[in-house]
């Protein structure tokens, strides 16, 4: 399987930036067939600017997050139907500034992947503990809960999603997970799905939290690494490039 290096721009771009950024990183890839599968999830109003830039381009679209809602009454959400609509390959679910800025909770974020997967979008679950949980030694139930949540709502059709795997202590800071560190995590998540779904190898477990082009070859050399999700390095197309190339 290959390996998935996908950024999140988070709340980041202008369609001036976001030009010259895709401009930058497809001539940065050339004609050559990538080494990983790639893409880029980004904030809802570029989806259609974005969805003309990498046209043809083998860098594919995703979204920071759908609304678990299918349709209707329901105020600055964006549907999943919307997001296939402009070609969304990827929607990101349950990040952990979504859990915390939001108060998103398991159980939304396990309808919003139900909500994904229905439009044929393969969501990236995200999960991950706090510096708190970490240090209190609740890692692996922390991951092992929001992970089940999801499992359980989209038990039947588990291969196809991707799992991101971000300790929140290691977002927006500069701190990192150690290889070792996330490769536990990363197989502690594999047992999980080997236990639930027929097909585990077919579930990319990617690596996200402050992961940049001096780290990236050494976390994604672990067995149970099956990407990233990219944060600010994403944002700098010979980061991202780089970080594609150690895949
Ligand atoms: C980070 O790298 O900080 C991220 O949150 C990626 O999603």
């Amino acid at each position: 399987m290959k390996k998935l290096i996908a950024g999140n721009w988070k709340m980041n771009g202008s369609l001036v930036a976001n030009e010259a950024l895709v401009s930058a990183m497809l001539s940065g890839m050339g004609s050559e067939e990538p080494v990983a599968d790639l893409a880029l999830c980004v904030p809802a109003p570029y989806l259609a600017q974005l969805q003309h830039l990498l046209k043809g381009a083998k860098l594919a679209l995703g979204a920071q997050d759908v609304s678990a809602h299918e349709q209707g009454a329901y105020t600055g959400e964006v549907s999943a139907a919307m997001l296939q609509d402009f070609g969304c390959r990827y929607a990101i679910v349950g990040h952990s500034e979504r859990r915390q800025y939001h108060g998103e909770t398991d159980a939304l974020v396990a309808t919003k992947a139900q909500r994904a997967l229905a439009a044929g979008i393969t969501p990236i679950v995200c999960v991950g503990e706090t510096l708190a949980e970490r240090e209190e030694g609740h890692t692996e139930e922390v991951v092992k809960r929001q992970l089940a949540a999801v499992i359980h709502t989209v038990a039947h059709c588990t291969s196809e999603i991707v799992v991101a795997y971000e300790p929140v202590w290691a977002i927006g800071t500069g701190k990192t997970a150690s290889p070792e560190q996330a490769q536990h995590v990363h197989s502690v998540l594999r047992t999980q799905l080997a236990a639930a779904t027929e097909h585990p190898e077919r579930v990319r477990i990617l690596y996200g939290g402050s992961m940049n082009a001096s780290n990236a070859a050494s976390l994604l050399s672990q067995p149970d690494i099956d990407g990233g999700l990219i944060g600010g390095a994403s944002l700098k197309a010979p980061d991202f490039l780089s970080i594609a190339a150690a895949a």
